[in-house]
């Protein structure tokens, strides 16, 4: 993963220092020598992570990390300040000021490399999201409401009981969230029973063996828990502890014996991450959703139905067995619009469409086609089963008038009913192409409207 940094030191024995860290990592190492260097570089370079010293000589790096996260252009770029050692406010500060994470001077190669990839990972992630949600946009898919004041849950895992029950302590006040105590062979069991957490803290040494860092993967690992956050608590002494969390997919790190404060507040922010990735998800799933489905009968609509059949016919002709498919449309709909308006047309469209549910299996896929047309897909059926099955719709909708009108007039409507056999009719494997199959289906239909309406025809079996 190549990713852009952009180091910011005034001292420019400092600049090379790091460059040549970075660079030997692969990294494109971009410089500036002062705060304003700095703003101007971000927003034409559009770097993936800026490194701040403390001092930048015209301004302070908490000063230049608060204006990058008010800029919209900038807001989203990471930031590492870099800070000296043991400066517990300092540390503070920084986070407060917005830096996603602190360096302790003098740096160390590895922990910052790993850093450095941990940080590009979410950015890609995040990246991905936005660029799909905006995708959605561009769709006409509304954007769901972000609501991020709903208090999230946290789960501590502490190295033994009094560990995360003197976290939760220090926690007490600082996050709004519901925070959970959990023993480390506790966390998978409880996932797999759909009680997750939003984000995890967990102590890598766990009873004294890297129990917390194998967790890790695990919660990964898991579909209800893959987007979770995953705070790691190492050593303060434990640099392969820590670099190893991260690589095996921790968000952050802190060191044990870390002021709770700023625990509070890397916690904070995996929390906000974690919901707004969250948000984007169900945009898009949403917007997924509505690309598929038509919106007046609740049915899939034909982009995904053609695929979907597609599918079915590759994997009836691999198992050796018939398929069905059948193209239905409404009879004399237009007279039913001209006698009584567009909207009770609608409502007869959306009737039709739920008998039709009823008379089908639940593998069965039924889409609407276009205006008054539908098309249905039955899986693994004979030929039989495939006629019984379409007279049924066919009758099922002529049977029983739709009354809808404002008068409660009943209304009649009938369907043809074009069907084609798919498959290996004869137990030999025949190839059908899915369009060949609508043809015919087609052809079908036509013929069912020219020997009167109201019918179900069967097309010939393809070659
Ligand atoms: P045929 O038996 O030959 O199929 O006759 P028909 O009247 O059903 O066919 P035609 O293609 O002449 O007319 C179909 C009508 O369906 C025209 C169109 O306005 C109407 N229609 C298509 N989509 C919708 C819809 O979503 N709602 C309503 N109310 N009408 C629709
Ligand atoms: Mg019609």
């Amino acid at each position: 993963m190549a990713g852009r940094i952009l180091i910011v030191d005034n001292v420019p024995t400092n600049r090379i220092i790091l460059k040549v860290k970075l660079s030997s990592a692969f990294y494109e190492v971009i410089q500036a020598a002062s705060g304003r260097d700095a703003m101007m570089r971000a927003k034409q370079d559009q770097p993936d992570i800026i490194i701040l010293d403390t001092n930048l000589g015209d301004m302070t790096a908490h000063e230049a990390c608060a204006q990058l996260k008010a800029d919209p252009i900038t807001c989203d770029i990471p930031v590492l300040i870099a800070t000296p050692a043991a400066d517990t406010e300092a540390k503070i500060a920084a986070l407060k000021a917005g830096a996603d994470e602190f360096l302790t001077k003098p740096i160390d190669e590895l922990t910052l490399t790993a850093r450095v990839r941990a940080l590009l990972r979410a950015r890609s992630t995040t990246h991905e999201l936005r660029r799909r949600n905006e995708t959605a946009r561009t769709l006409g898919f509304a954007e769901a409401p972000v609501n991020f004041t709903m208090p999230g849950k946290i789960v501590l895992v502490g190295r033994n009981p009094e560990d995360a029950m003197t976290w939760r302590a220090g926690l007490r006040g600082l996050v709004q969230d519901t925070i959970e105590i959990s023993q480390a062979d506790r966390v998978i069991e409880k996932i797999a029973a759909d009680d997750a957490a939003d984000v995890y803290l967990i102590s890598a040494d766990i009873m004294g063996s890297t129990g917390g860092l194998s967790l890790i993967s695990d919660i990964r690992a898991r579909a209800n828990t893959r987007f979770a956050g995953i705070v790691v608590v190492h050593g303060a002494q434990d640099r392969k502890e820590a670099i190893m969390a991260l690589d095996l997919g921790a968000n952050d790190i802190i060191t044990r014996g870390a002021d709770p404060e700023e625990m509070a507040l890397r916690l904070r922010s995996q929390m906000r991450s974690k919901k707004e990735a969250d948000a984007l998800r169900s945009t898009i799933d949403e917007g997924l959703r509505l690309a598929m489905v038509d919106p007046l009968t609740g049915l899939y609509n034909r982009r995904y139905a053609l695929p979907h059949i597609a599918q079915i016919a590759q994997a009836s002709n691999q198992a050796g067995q018939n398929f069905a498919l059948m193209l239905l449309d409404l009879d004399r709909f237009k007279r039913i619009n001209d006698t009584y308006g567009h909207a009770v047309g609608d409502e007869v469209l959306k009737e039709v469409a739920l008998r039709m549910q009823k008379c089908l299996r639940s593998v069965d896929l039924v889409a609407r086609y276009g205006g008054e047309e539908f098309l249905i897909c039955l899986p693994q059926i004979s030929l039989r089963d495939a006629r019984i099955t379409a007279e049924r719709i066919r009758a099922a909708i002529c049977d029983t008038a739709v009354t809808v009108t404002a008068q409660g007039d009943p209304v009649m409507s009938s369907v043809s009913i074009g069907l084609a056999m798919g498959g290996a009719p004869d137990g030999t494997p025949v190839q059908h192409d899915t369009q060949a199959l609508l043809d015919i289906a087609d052809r079908a239909l036509y013929d069912a409207k020219a020997e009167g309406r109201n019918q179900v025809t069967l097309g010939p079996f393809a070659a």
